[in-house]
């Protein structure tokens, strides 16, 4: 599928196929402008059935590949979103909504992936164990889990796909796949990549569609592992079903309410361009943005007045133009929910600081007026535990202020005072406190003086508390996809027992 729409019907692609199904169809939508992208096939349970069944078949041939050659067929691909970089960035950018330059690092988050997971086919995979007999010699070896089935949002319509997909496969499992109904466009797109590279038929198979078609395969006995990054909602339900049956394995990442603290020793130009990098890049529409600022009494007018007057001034507009900051929210129900935030925020008791959730006409791009605008929306609010605007996570540009008092203890008290526990940030410029925030921070991603989005994909993405249980990406994803064998062989003639039980028959 090129970069233009079409006005054809795409299906899903299953055991090397293009098929159609009987499924209703869907569209797919540019948030900035409200314009009809292109037109798929909804999939339904008679295809999720298909896509599993040559899934699992394809899996006895494709396990029995070397780790390189399994890898290979990942290696075509990182070679085709290296050379497509520019056309499939602004592909995530016209489907999802975000600036261009995130769109493109979208596609090179995808690429960082894959040579990851690839380039580690290469590297030792298991452990040589010692033994207590001397005789005996112990390996911990690691084998394919089986089909796994891999749900991704629309957020990160390229990368997160290959944080799954990528490691999944080169560690020899066969993959379902269900691309958000959102960005159905870019799933096409991906499954025609791996179409190109020539994995064998049934390895990788996508089936697009909603909510039924991911449940589908969540449900499905013979789905082995499911990998899942999306809403805590359908995470925790996925974590619940799928966790608890035996020989099951889920890891999802969630959702977070994610904050930063910023401490009297901060360097308020650090400050102020890490919140705001957090609160509004991707509209707030990242699992790792901010929508908590914590600030010391000291600095706290200081960075209000400052973050104030860059939040009333970025720029909201034209995901394509390259000055824009900011670009729509994904769909129309999304600014709904935005503005029940935003509602809630004021009847909690908010003192609202900047209110750009209705955009001027004038800060509407021409050709724009059917898009999803929303603008920044930034509020002060006397702290309480249990506020619900400060405990439940919008997914927007709507980010509270926080004042405390006392020292980097108390902060952190507040930073995880809420039931999520994905990213956070501490900005100051004593080092105590930084490692404080380190230890004791409540979260799977910490930084310091920087913002809390823009993980590198080397390092364990994944939350604690209602965030996660499981990390479907990186090292760790290795786990969730893989079943390890302790092997043990003996060398000697003799049959000795360890914990020195006896052997004598
Ligand atoms: C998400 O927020 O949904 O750390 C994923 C980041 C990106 C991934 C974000 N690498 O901001």
């Amino acid at each position: 599928m090129s970069q233009q729409a079409t006005e054809q019907v795409h299906g899903h692609y299953i055991g090397g196929e293009w098929t159609d199904g009987d499924g209703a169809t869907f569209e797919s939508e540019n948030p900035a402008t409200g314009e009809t992208l292109a037109t798929f096939r909804r999939g339904t349970g008679a295809d999720v059935d298909a896509a599993l069944e040559v899934a699992e078949s394809a899996f006895p041939a494709w396990r029995n590949l070397s780790y390189i050659d399994r890898a290979e067929y990942l290696w075509d691909i990182y070679h085709e979103l290296r050379d497509r970089h520019e056309e499939l960035g602004e592909v995530v950018t016209k489907e999802c909504g975000k600036e261009i330059s995130e769109g493109k690092a979208d596609v090179t988050e995808a690429w960082h992936m894959v040579e990851w997971a690839a380039g580690n086919a290469r590297h030792p995979h298991g452990d040589v164990v010692p033994s207590e007999v001397a005789g005996k010699d112990s390996y911990m070896r690691r084998k394919p889990r089986g089909v796994v089935g891999c749900i991704t949002p629309w957020n990160f319509p390229v990368a997160i796909p290959f944080w799954h997909m990528a490691i999944a496969l080169v560690e020899g499992n066969t993959v379902v796949w269900k691309p958000a109904e959102q960005t159905p466009w870019c799933g096409q797109i991906i499954a025609e990549m791996f179409e190109d590279a020539g994995i064998p038929d049934g390895v990788f198979n996508m089936v697009q569609g909603f909510g039924d078609a991911g449940a589908a395969i969540t449900d499905d006995e013979r789905v082995d592992t499911v990998l899942f990054t999306g809403s805590a909602e359908v995470g925790h339900e996925i974590g619940d079903k799928v966790g608890g049956e035996p020989g099951k394995l889920a890891a999802c990442e969630m959702g977070g309410k994610n904050g930063i603290v910023i401490t009297e020793e901060a360097d308020m130009d650090t400050a102020v361009h890490a919140a705001i990098m957090s609160s509004f890049k991707t509209t707030g529409q990242r699992c790792v943005s901010s929508e908590r600022l914590i600030v010391h009494e000291d600095v706290y007018d200081e960075f209000k007045a400052r973050f104030v007057d860059v939040a009333e001034a970025v720029a909201v507009g034209d995901p394509l133009a390259a000055d824009t900051f900011m670009g729509p929210a994904i769909e129309a129900d999304h600014v709904e929910k935005i503005r029940e935030y935003n509602d809630l925020a004021r009847e909690e008791g908010a003192d609202v600081l900047v209110d750009r959730f209705e955009l001027e006409d004038s800060e509407i791009p021409d050709g724009h007026e059917g898009g999803h605008w929303v603008g920044p929306f930034v509020y002060e609010i006397d702290y309480e535990p249990d506020l619900r605007c400060l405990n439940e996570e919008c997914f927007g540009p709507h980010v509270a202020l926080l004042e405390y008092s006392g020292d980097v203890e108390r902060a952190v008290e507040i930073h995880n005072a809420t039931p999520y526990g994905l990213a956070g940030a501490i900005i100051s410029e004593d080092y105590r406190q930084l490692n404080y925030f380190r230890d004791h921070a409540e979260v799977g991603l910490a930084y310091a003086n920087l913002p809390c989005i823009g993980a590198e994909v080397q390092l364990p993405f994944g939350g604690v508390k209602k965030s996660g249980n499981g990390y479907p990406s990186a090292r760790e994803a290795i786990e969730a996809v893989t079943e390890r064998t302790a092997w043990t062989m003996n060398n000697a003639d003799e049959i000795e027992m360890a914990q020195g039980l006896s052997a004598d028959i």
